[in-house]
């Protein structure tokens, strides 16, 4: 049955349709539940190309950061950014990744609003077997690691990432010193555009497939602007909206973000130890120019500092529910016998669940954030999108 359906899709494709349509290949694979509906579609294909690339640089905050850059490079370069699935790690299997539907996370059609957008899933589903036939699988890295090749697919999530479709690299091209160096990704610059298209027309290249993000990390200020067009699924505002019915009572509160587990508490060792002026997400509380040594305190804050911060704020915006979110347990345990006493209810999720979490200090009247983290950097850039306050840890 699966066989006559394929080669009806093929006659028809091949023989009956125009160029630029297509309703799908054999292999399909699984969009997430809120977009079956695109699976198997006629699609139309953009004649001026494709971006794909592999988000294998950290975990959710680095990600979506990225992700940002990756959007603006694309509609830059008027190309389709095919959207990858998120890479997570999962902790009962150190070493490996798995690949979630982007879509399980973020709505895809609000971000059509800015640029034109397909999910992986679909891209691969139904328009790569023409697009992008075995033998246009090239592989783009900023520079050639040895013999002329780009490492696509060395290592964990490189090697699991491209192998969960099935895509195998032909050849490589490299364009770092092609496009301008540092500057490549500023597609909005005449000089880098036209240089993008006159080394990799989309005739040649239909798909440009980047080893890595196609966006600086952290994103740029004026591209953390397009974070108005991130939308949580209704899989993740599905269940922030029973949290704060079952565990708020509907109630208004103050959130806060504390990123305090022990890769954290080293990763903030460095500020100990060398002067910075930047230092991860820091430009989105100090600015680009900052001149000045970020202080230790505003990476890991004592717990006395949070105690004042956050009481501080619940009593400026009269509420008696704080919402935690954390990667440290045992620092939300303490804080909550502490808040007992000032007649503060300490909320959180339980399970765990990160985007969930970060979805309702997107909610709160107010969040206190970590200016280093780009976890926090999310829940800030969704405030800001929707002209809600958020401060940060020892910062004034
Ligand atoms: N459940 C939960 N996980 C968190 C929280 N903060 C950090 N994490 C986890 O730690 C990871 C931190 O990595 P990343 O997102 O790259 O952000 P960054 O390292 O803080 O810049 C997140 O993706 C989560 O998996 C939190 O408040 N709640
Ligand atoms: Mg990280």
């Amino acid at each position: 049955m699966h066989y006559y359906k394929c080669l009806l899709t093929w006659i028809t494709i091949h023989l009956v349709v125009p160029f630029d349509i297509n309703f799908g290949s054999c292999t399909q694979y699984p969009a997430h539940q809120d977009n079956q509906a695109n699976v198997g579609q006629a699609i139309a294909i953009d004649p001026n190309g494709y971006i794909a690339y592999c988000p294998c640089m950290g975990r959710w905050g680095n990600q979506a950061d990225q992700f940002l850059g990756s959007l603006s490079f694309s509609r830059g370069l008027n190309r389709t950014l095919i959207l990858p699935p998120w890479v997570e790690y999962p902790e009962w299997s150190p070493g490996t990744s798995v690949q979630i539907p982007f879509d399980k996370y973020i709505r895809v059609q609000p971000l059509s609003q800015y640029h034109r957008v397909i999910t992986m899933e679909t891209f691969m589903s139904n328009l790569a077997a023409t697009v992008w036939p075995p033998n246009k699988r090239i592989g783009f890295c900023f520079y050639y690691r040895e013999n002329k090749q780009c490492a696509m697919k060395e290592g964990n999530p490189f090697g699991p990432f491209w192998n969960h479709f099935e895509i195998q690299f032909k050849s490589y091209v490299e364009y770092g010193n092609r496009i301008g160096g540092g500057n490549a990704y500023y597609s909005f610059n005449e000089h880098v555009r036209s240089a993008w298209n006159q080394n990799f027309p989309a005739e040649k290249y239909p798909v440009m497939a980047f080893s890595g993000p196609p966006g600086d990390f952290p994103v740029k200020a004026h591209d953390r602007l397009l974070h108005k067009y991130v939308k949580w699924s209704k899989f993740i505002s599905g269940k922030v909206k029973t949290f704060i019915k079952d565990s708020l009572d509907k109630q208004r509160f103050v959130a806060i973000h504390l990123r305090m587990g022990s890769d954290w508490k080293s990763a903030c060792q460095h500020l100990k130890d060398h002067e910075a002026k930047n230092y991860m997400e820091s430009p989105q509380c100090y600015g680009d120019n900052n001149v000045k040594p970020i202080p230790y305190k505003v990476c890991y804050p004592s717990e006395n500092d949070i105690f004042r911060q956050t009481k501080r704020i619940a009593r400026k915006y009269n509420v008696t529910n704080v919402f935690i979110a954390t990667d440290e347990s045992s620092v939300r345990d303490r804080l909550e016998q502490k808040f007992k006493k000032e007649q503060i209810r300490i909320v959180s999720l339980n399970p765990p669940e990160p985007h969930v979490e970060l979805a309702i200090i997107g909610r709160a009247e107010h969040a206190i954030v970590n200016c280093i983290s780009s976890f926090s950097g999310f829940a800030k850039r969704e405030r800001d999108a929707k002209n809600k306050p958020t401060t940060f840890w020892s910062i004034k």
